[in-house]
């Protein structure tokens, strides 16, 4: 059986996330800070600790089959991969910003201004697509938000997460250039390997696990199908006599999105003493 490579960041934002996915995958492994490479102890894997930026190539140059990087990441680097799954985790937006009393409010206006980025491909591009010219991309590599106090720079394109770091030095954004998340990635025509689809289908099913829940609820049998109609369970939702007569329990799945909507509903369709659980994983 081939050991596979996964790369993976060794510490900053998406480390703890993508060691949680793989252990929550049933991959047993140490996870020591210190080390650059672990062997999982029950699956043909092993695992790459590296920095964010040389994910791409690492996988690209197939050094590592698999690798879990942001998006705004692999496109800076214009690396060939696969892209196998979005993560949902490290989600931010790459946007463009300005000092709060400036008077900039669309792209166009930009054209013959300096930005500083540390995603000079990404922001080149956007200025083509936009047909903004003479832009003045200053790469820095990283503490952006400075240089429009620095003088340095008319604007920033910087990733965003909460606003807070844009806000606190003074920069409003205005134009949002690339959404981002993490993904799992693998060289091109590793989606054909099988140890490469085991690890994506248990992937996935932690996945959809986490967007759901798993709801126990009774019901007088005259309102089981008004109940039963607002669940869709994997299948169809279980239903389980109970030691009453005339009443049932009834076992389903709700879409964590629905939840609190969905209870009330139920609720108000005759649903009582409604227990909602954690799921860990769903093998469809
Ligand atoms: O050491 P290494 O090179 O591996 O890591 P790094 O320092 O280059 O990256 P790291 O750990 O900071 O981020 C890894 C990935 O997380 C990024 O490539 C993004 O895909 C994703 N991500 C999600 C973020 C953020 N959110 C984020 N907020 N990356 C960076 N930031 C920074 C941003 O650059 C800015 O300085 O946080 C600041 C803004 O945050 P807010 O919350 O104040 O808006
Ligand atoms: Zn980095």
């Amino acid at each position: 059986m081939k050991t596979l490579k996964i790369a993976i960041q060794k510490s900053g934002r998406l480390n703890e996330k993508s060691v949680e996915i793989l252990k929550n995958c049933g991959l047993s492994f140490e996870n020591y800070k210190s080390s650059l490479i672990t062997s999982v102890n029950n699956f043909p894997l092993e695992i790459l600790f590296l920095r964010d930026d040389d994910i791409p190539e690492y996988v690209q140059d197939g050094i590592a089959d698999l690798g879990i990087v942001g998006e705004n990441v692999i496109v800076e680097a214009g690396a060939q991969v696969t892209y196998l799954q979005k993560l949902g985790f490290g989600k931010c937006t790459l946007k463009i910003a300005v000092p709060n009393q400036s008077n900039i409010d669309s792209i166009q206006q930009l054209e013959g201004l300096a930005i500083a980025t540390s995603y000079p491909v990404i922001l080149e591009k956007f200025m083509n697509d936009n047909d903004v010219k003479n832009v003045q991309i200053r790469t820095i590599s990283g503490s952006v938000e400075i240089g429009p106090g620095l003088g340095l720079s008319d604007a920033i394109c910087d990733i965003v997460s909460t606003g807070g770091t844009l806000k606190s030095n003074g920069l409003k954004p205005f134009a949002e250039v690339m959404k981002s998340e993490a993904v799992l990635i693998g060289k091109e025509g590793s989606e054909l390997i099988p140890e490469v689809q085991e690890l994506l289908q248990r992937i996935r099913s932690v996945m959809r696990a986490k967007e759901t829940k798993y709801v126990v609820l009774n019901v007088a049998k005259k309102d089981l199908e008004n109940v039963v109609n607002l669940l869709p369970g994997v299948k169809s939702p279980t239903v389980v006599p109970l030691h009453e007569e005339g009443w049932v329990a009834v076992h389903s799945v709700i879409a964590e999105q629905d939840f609190w909507e969905k209870i009330n509903l139920l609720k108000a369709a005759g649903a009582e003493g409604i227990v909602v659980m954690p799921i860990e994983k769903i093998i469809t």
